[in-house]
């Protein structure tokens, strides 16, 4: 893509080729992610956890009614970028947040983007939204324009905001306790302009937060009710989502930004030595935890709740009563773990790190697609279509497809017999072809002739007794095994 877009680039008329490097530059630049949802779901927190740092404010503030984009830079900086494409740079204030005050009169402010030295940055740009479906519309009609359409903001924007801000290529949609008829839509809008993807969820995932608050109805472990409930979640959402993931945010958030003190710890192992009825007690709601008399003093009880609500503290204090030795840092890790996080890390790099290449392919092409139906000049309209004809009939550009196909069928869009589903997705996955055809250590002939065995394989399975879905599924999977037949022989 990126070749197409130098070689056809310099033939076009100069505002469809300013629009045509746009899109070349942003093929090199880390995938951007903008984490969507509705008010309050926690979205801000989450981006905290992903960046590991608090750096977006959280709860009240003006910097969360506001789009922010927070990529990799060698240094810490806030910049504010107004409609007219003027930036303002700010620092972070003392507690290492974006600040209260920007400076600029909100109705001014087109986004803020921060630069930030966190290495959880270097492949990812992650852009904060304000939630969707808040009460004050205009908010909500930027964050919809950011991500479903183009920039909120002026034509005569600079290049570079607009490209900073020309839509995101995947997004984290965030929902707490049941998914609602206009969650669905809010994600479909942003999947079918990228028209190339939007058969399947390959650039979305949904993650179910605050499942800690689950804790009260499930006896206190939240996670034997969230696993089977996020489950059901991507039932319903998984024409849109290629998974749900459930997180506790908040706890993910202190725990990767290392904000848990040792005199929190200290707090906590306090309270665990507590009798265990006056702790019961304690422990039963927040206003108890926060009212009643208690060798705790009242402020580091509130603090405790910020950092990890009743969940957080209550798991805690779990285990320093089964380990009463346990280590600040070994806290930490449990907490950690109990966030449900490292799942979701794990998600992401299946889910968007090492499917980049993919992901921005597809972002690009739906691009090019679209500048090429407003060009204005006939000329550029038949060059571009011309263009990207040539790239739908490449090679390369079979993996978009078959990675598209492997997800309808590992979500249970399209069935297949497991066997298949199993070839089907480590063709999708990788290029090693040993691996791909189970065949560790065969010689070149040997995978050459398998993979031509499983391209007829497919091929028959299209012809016969398959549903139209599936005939469509196993005609790709029948080229995909095909072209590796070809690539392992000229290796
Ligand atoms: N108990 C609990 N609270 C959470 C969790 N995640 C976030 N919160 C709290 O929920 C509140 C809202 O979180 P934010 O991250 O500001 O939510 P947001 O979606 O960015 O909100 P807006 O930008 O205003 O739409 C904050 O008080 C968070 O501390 C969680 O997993 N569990
Ligand atoms: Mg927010």
């Amino acid at each position: 893509m990126a070749d197409l877009c130098a070689e056809v680039g310099h033939r076009l008329s100069p505002a469809t080729k300013t629009q045509i490097f746009d899109v070349r530059r942003r093929l090199g630049e880390p995938l951007r992610v903008a984490i969507a949802g509705r008010l309050k779901a926690g979205k801000s927190t989450l981006v905290n956890a992903l960046i590991g740092r608090r750096v977006a404010p959280t709860e009240v503030g003006e910097c969360t009614r506001i789009v922010t984009q927070f990529r990799y830079g060698t240094s810490d900086r806030v910049d504010v970028v107004r409609r007219n494409g003027t930036r303002s740079s700010l620092p972070l204030d003392e507690s290492g947040m974006i600040p209260q005050r920007l400076g600029v009169p909100r109705s001014e402010v087109a986004y803020v983007d921060v630069t930030l030295t966190s290495d959880h940055l270097r492949d990812l740009t992650v852009v904060d939204t304000p939630g969707l479906s808040s009460a004050n519309t205009a908010v909500s009609a930027q964050a919809r324009r950011f991500l479903f359409t183009e920039a909120p903001i002026d034509d005569d924007l600079d290049d570079d905001s607009t490209g900073a801000l020309s839509g995101a290529e995947a997004i984290i949609y965030v929902f707490t306790q049941s998914v609602r008829e206009d969650d669905v839509q809010a994600l479909e809008s942003f999947r079918s302009i990228s028209a190339r993807l939007s058969s399947n969820p390959i650039n979305s995932i949904g993650l179910f937060n605050k499942v800690d608050k689950l804790a009260s109805v499930a006896g206190g472990d939240p996670w034997p009710v969230a696993i089977p409930l996020a489950d059901s979640q991507t039932t319903v959402l998984r024409r849109v989502v290629s998974g749900v993931v459930p997180v506790v945010g908040l706890l993910a958030e202190t725990t990767e930004a290392g904000r848990l003190t040792a005199a929190d710890c200290e707090a906590l192992r306090q309270l665990a030595g507590l009798p265990d009825v006056e702790r019961t007690i304690l422990l039963a709601s927040v206003d108890l935890f926060v009212n009643r008399e208690c060798p705790v003093g009242a402020d580091a009880r509130q603090r405790l709740l910020r950092l990890l609500d009743l969940y957080g503290i209550s798991f805690a204090i779990a285990q320093l009563i089964a380990r009463p030795n346990l280590a600040a840092g070994e806290l930490m890790r449990l907490l950690f773990q109990a966030s449900g996080f490292p799942r979701l890390r794990q998600t992401l790099d299946h889910a968007f790190r090492w499917r980049t290449d993919a992901i921005k392919a597809g972002w690009a092409l739906s691009g090019l697609e679209k500048i090429a139906s407003h060009a204005e000049r006939p000329y550029d309209r038949e060059l571009l279509r011309d263009a990207i004809e040539r790239v739908l009939q490449q090679p390369e550009y079979h993996r978009l497809r078959l990675l598209e196909v492997a997800q309808l069928v590992t979500t249970g869009a399209v069935g297949l017999p497991d066997r298949m589903e199993g070839e089907l997705t480590r063709l999708a996955l990788s290029n090693d072809a040993a691996w791909i055809l189970s065949l560790p250590s065969a010689p070149r002939d040997q995978l050459v002739r398998a993979a031509l065995e499983a391209a007829t394989r497919w091929r028959a399975y299209a012809v016969a007794g398959a549903s139209p879905a599936q005939s469509r599924v196993a005609l790709v999977a029948h080229r995909g095994f095909f072209l590796l037949s070809q690539r392992v022989r000229a290796n």
